[in-house]
């Protein structure tokens, strides 16, 4: 009886004991979360269907619940490397090359002529005129060249092309500050505007800006604040995707200070180096337009200042842009101009009228629509850009 009672009691044990280990490791591993591989959503936690893909880095790290920009989704091709920057302007340089034609070809053929007498000097202050120079830089230049040719005598080609360099070079203002402020040194990212009429190419300078900025390793949001059309922000989601950068965006006909206002703040969260706003340019007048951009530089300053508000000026609109773009100075504070289209039929000496009038350093100037085509601006590159090849028949 007592040897039945003994096996009854160890069998019991041994099911007591076999219970607990099925049941222990289970309430172990209930809390663990998925491990990467595991077919899970980290954020629904929901079974994902398909094979089995990596969790965003960045969500589990944060647990900031964002829509997840296109680099972390697993069938998005591979993200694009831009150019540097660096010396972009003289690698675009045969971009310019209807502009080489009347500077280089025209003027410099001009001032080689046997005599330079006064129709010589006329013509040649016609051609800077037809070039967009503007009629008081014209005279300024024409007059220090007259000077100087006399002064020196100088004849030989190369010589005069230095001569005229140096004349439009000074006319350029080549101590101008023309950085753009991207990032903070108290840690907050840099607020950047970008404004101007439509179609100037403020969102394609907002895409192309944004690769240059993730090809020097900043972090970028790009704020859709032109919530007249979807495809503007499309488009600009498209830039985004390119670079792997995050896009804010609301509805169509949303408020555009409303946008502006949450991609600032989507970038202070995400600790990003600069927020990228992108504008509406409807100018059927300046009240509204006043209005508008009032209100978003308002809103955005909620969070802090604008740290540059970049006019976006269509370069081939010659000196009938010029007055529209004065509007935009009166409405914002611009801290840089950003010529678009000198590959086109855009003259050269445009860039010369433009800082002058508005008293605004170009910063950046756009010659070509490829997503690259965007070089810093410097006086001295450019104007060699704009003279053309110095071994021609002039040298
Ligand atoms: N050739 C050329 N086209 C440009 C340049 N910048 C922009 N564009 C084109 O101008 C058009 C209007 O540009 P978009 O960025 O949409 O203008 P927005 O209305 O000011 O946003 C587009 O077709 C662009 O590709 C440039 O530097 N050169
Ligand atoms: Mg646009």
């Amino acid at each position: 009886m007592q040897e039945y009672l003994i096996v009854a009691l160890t069998l019991l044990g041994v099911l007591i004991l076999a219970g607990l280990g099925l049941v222990v490791p289970r309430l172990r591993r209930r809390p663990q979360p998925p491990l990467p591989g595991e077919a899970v959503d980290t954020r629904t936690g929901e079974e994902l269907a398909g094979p089995p893909v990596e969790a965003p880095e960045a969500d589990l790290e944060t647990g900031i619940l964002v829509e997840a920009p296109p680099v972390e989704a697993p069938t998005v091709p591979v993200l694009e490397t831009p150019e540097p920057t660096a010396g972009r302007l003289v690698r675009l340089r045969s971009r310019l090359a209807r502009s080489q034609n009347v500077f280089g070809k025209g003027l410099l053929g001009l001032l080689s002529r046997d005599r330079l007498d006064e129709d010589t000097w006329e013509e040649i202050e016609d051609s800077l005129i037809t070039a967009d120079v503007g009629i008081e830089a014209t005279r300024e230049i024409v007059d220090r060249l007259r000077e100087q040719t006399r002064v020196l005598g100088t004849r030989s080609g190369a010589e005069l092309r230095a001569l005229l360099a140096t004349e439009l070079v000074k006319a350029l203002d080549p101590g101008l500050d023309r950085s753009l402020k991207t990032t903070t040194a108290t840690g907050v990212p840099a607020v950047v505007l970008v404004v101007g009429v439509n179609g100037a190419g403020k969102t394609t300078t907002c895409g192309k800006v944004a690769r240059v900025l993730v090809a020097d390793g900043r972090s970028v949001v790009l704020g859709a604040a032109d919530t007249f059309r979807a495809a503007a922000a499309d488009q600009l989601a498209t830039w985004a995707g390119r670079v792997g950068a995050e896009v804010v965006r609301g509805p169509e006909g949303a408020d555009p200070a409303s946008v502006a206002f949450d991609a600032v703040r989507r970038g202070i969260d995400a600790g990003v180096d600069t927020v990228l706003i992108d504008t509406a340019g409807r100018l059927q007048n300046k009240v509204g337009l006043m209005d508008e951009l009032g209100k978003v530089k308002r809103v955005v300053s909620k969070h802090g200042p604008v740290d540059e508000t970049l006019l976006i000026l269509d370069a081939t609109t010659g000196q009938n842009g010029l007055e529209q773009a004065r509007v935009f100075t009166e409405v914002v504070d611009v801290t840089g101009v950003v010529l678009t289209k000198l590959d086109g039929t855009a003259k050269g000496g445009i860039v010369i009228a433009v800082q002058r009038k508005l008293g605004i350093p170009v910063k950046l100037v756009g010659l070509g629509e490829g997503p690259d085509d965007l070089a810093p601006f410097d006086a001295a590159q450019f104007v060699d850009a704009l003279l053309g090849e110095p071994s021609g028949p002039n040298a």
